[in-house]
């Protein structure tokens, strides 16, 4: 792994230590990237369809074709299935967790055009319950990103906070808590922007605060993937994490959003 460095030149560890995240870029070259959005089209064409629905998140309930987020992609492609098992997303996370890591989620993030909501201010950690929290999610751009689409926002340092801020129902499908308490002088002065091309690759601690504006653009999307894998030693406190999923599924299943 000691080939691999950030965007400017730093070891992952110390970088990621520090900041609570670490940019590579890009990680993959063009023809893989090439590869993998020609997969990604291949799955929203052939694949939604059959997905079961809790797995697929639509920005509008009305229009299929406005798909926002997918889970467990890997499940249904072998070229993901690779890249989440075996790539370099997996490597980085053993690198900077200082772990073995169990591959957990494969998603992909989508902002249709025009209509992609925020992404609200939270920490991952909060969904994951986790002791001790110790995870991290990839997040690969698989198209410019910028702020006029909804690029990513870190709260650089807030990886080094003891435990979590305040979370709350947030209303946005696929982000259901957002942080109830963000938005102090410390986290304005701290957030940091990460726009990028096809390619980007981002790395974040589940403790660390991060952020999306909404897609304003009327013509672009703003499509990713995200790998979440959680360190060997982090203990999965299971029926926390059973309840709180049944409790969102049948949340969004009332209120019609699945
Ligand atoms: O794609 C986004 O807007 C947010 C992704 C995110 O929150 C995550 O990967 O943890």
């Amino acid at each position: 792994m000691s080939e691999v460095l950030t965007r400017e030149g730093e070891q992952l560890r110390p970088a990621f230590d520090r900041d609570g995240y670490v940019c590579v870029s890009p990680l993959h070259d063009r023809a893989t990237m090439t590869a993998i959005v020609a997969e990604m089209d291949r799955v929203l064409r052939d694949v939604v369809p059959t997905m079961p629905r809790e797995r697929v998140y639509l920005e509008d309930k009305d229009d299929p074709t406005s798909v926002k987020q997918l889970q467990k992609l890997f499940e249904y492609s072998d070229l993901f299935h690779d890249l989440m098992f075996d790539g370099p997303a997996r490597r980085i996370a053993e690198e900077v967790l200082r772990d073995e890591v169990v591959p957990m989620n494969m998603q992909y993030f989508n902002k249709p055009p025009g209509i992609g909501q925020p992404t609200p201010p939270h920490q991952d950690g909060y969904y994951f319950h986790l002791d001790p929290c110790e995870a991290v999610t990839g997040w690969l751009a698989l198209e410019d990103v910028d702020d006029e689409n909804g690029c990513i926002h870190y709260v650089r340092g807030s990886n080094r906070a003891e435990g979590f801020r305040a979370h709350g129902f947030s209303g946005v499908l696929g982000f259901s808590q957002g942080m109830t308490d963000f938005g102090s002088d410390a986290d304005k002065a701290n957030t940091v922007a990460f726009p990028g091309g096809p390619g980007t690759f981002l790395m974040h601690h589940a403790r660390t605060i991060h952020w999306a504006g909404p897609n304003r653009s009327p013509t672009r999307s703003r499509r990713a993937l995200g790998f979440i894998y959680y360190g060997k030693r982090a203990r999965l406190d299971v029926a926390a994490k059973e309840a709180y999923q049944k409790r969102l599924d049948e949340r969004l299943k009332a209120e019609g959003k699945i």
